[in-house]
């Protein structure tokens, strides 16, 4: 997913002189980090998507099919920024890429943030980790067959 730019060359002749020269002049035009369609982070791509799906079906069957995961979260700003794409969808919550035992990242990622709701998780048979947006963007486990949206994630590892 990773482009910095890319690099044109433009060049021409000129006619003035003899013997002809050739010049080239190079652009530089900046790429977009992400897919199109996805939000850009601090060098991470995230993608919202509203079909609700269980937690496997979202990881395995979509994230997995664009190459990556069901998103990490590695800090409050990342929180507040997947907030703002659940509330716009008029979503109230989204699976994140955290499950159990114990709780860890599906993409590997060993980011140690957190954010629980106070008393979550609480579940012995919820083990995957919803991101509740309109509950101060805490988290909450729920049982993983519940179908939610949900988030991918690309970029940094
Ligand atoms: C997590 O991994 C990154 C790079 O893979 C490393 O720089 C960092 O120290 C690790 N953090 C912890 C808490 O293990
Ligand atoms: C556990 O958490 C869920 C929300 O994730 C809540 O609906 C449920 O009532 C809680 N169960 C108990 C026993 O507190
Ligand atoms: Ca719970």
């Amino acid at each position: 997913w990773r482009f910095s730019g890319s690099l044109f060359l433009v060049c021409g002749q000129t006619r003035a002189r003899r013997p002809e020269r050739i010049f080239c002049t190079s652009l530089h035009f900046p790429v977009p980090l992400c897919p199109t369609g996805w939000s850009e982070y601090g060098n991470r791509c995230f993608l919202f998507q509203s079909t609700e799906t269980d937690w496997a079906t979202a990881e395995v069957h979509y994230c997995r099919q664009h190459h990556t995961d069901l998103a990490s979260v590695r800090s409050m700003s990342e929180n507040e920024q997947m907030k703002g794409l659940v509330q716009s969808a008029g979503e109230i919550q989204a699976w994140i890429g955290l499950y159990r035992n114990s709780w860890m990242w599906v993409d590997g990622s060993n980011s140690s943030f957190r954010h629980w709701r106070a008393s979550e998780p609480n579940g012995s048979e919820e083990n995957c980790a919803t991101a509740v947006h309109a509950d101060a963007g805490q988290w909450e486990d729920w049982p993983c067959s519940w179908k939610m949206p949900f988030f991918c994630n690309a970029g940094k590892p």
